[in-house]
């Protein structure tokens, strides 16, 4: 089902220092940035690597407010991992087979992911305390 890690998505303060941070110390380079309102965030996706099924990257992910679920994230636990990304080839079937399976889905139905993707999220309670995404690449992307 799982064909990669996507992305791991970091949720920080302030996305431009973070982002300078990143591409000083580990060399990575933004391909893409997007305000994403239905998500509450602000994002920059920094790539690692580039495969058959997608790519793989780091996600910085900075809340457009407070109200929002990266806002809440930092004010209860502060910058850190916020969620781990999986390429899945269908994320509507991905969703079926692990929603039958008695995890909680946060959305039953795939929304708007970064760079074109289709995403959705599993509920970290049912997750071993992972907030979990799923991501269908679009068929273009590298
Ligand atoms: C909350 N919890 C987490 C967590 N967020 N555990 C692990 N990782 C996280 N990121 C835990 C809390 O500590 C709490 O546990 C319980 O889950 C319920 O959380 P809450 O305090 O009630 O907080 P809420 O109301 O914010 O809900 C959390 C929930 C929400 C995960 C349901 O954030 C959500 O629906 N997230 C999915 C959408 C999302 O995260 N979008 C932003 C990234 P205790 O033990 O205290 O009860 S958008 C994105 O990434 C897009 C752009 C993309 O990839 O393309």
């Amino acid at each position: 089902m799982f064909m990669r890690i996507d992305h791991v998505g970091i949720a920080c303060h302030d996305l431009e220092e973070k982002i300078a941070f990143f591409e000083r110390t580990f060399e990575l380079t933004v391909v893409a940035r997007e305000v994403n309102e239905e998500q509450g965030v602000k994002e920059a996706m920094l790539r690692i690597a580039d495969g058959e099924g997608g790519g793989s990257y780091i996600q910085l992910l900075e809340p457009l407010g407070p109200d929002t679920p990266v806002g809440r994230f930092l004010a209860k636990r502060g910058e850190g991992v916020h969620h781990v990304a999986f390429g899945v080839p269908d994320v509507e079937a991905a969703l079926g087979e692990i929603g039958g399976r008695g995890v909680r889905l946060l959305d039953e139905k795939p929304r708007h992911g970064s760079m074109g993707s289709s995403i959705a999220f599993l509920h970290p309670k049912d997750v071993g305390g992972m907030l979990t995404e799923l991501v269908q690449a679009p068929p273009r992307r590298l």
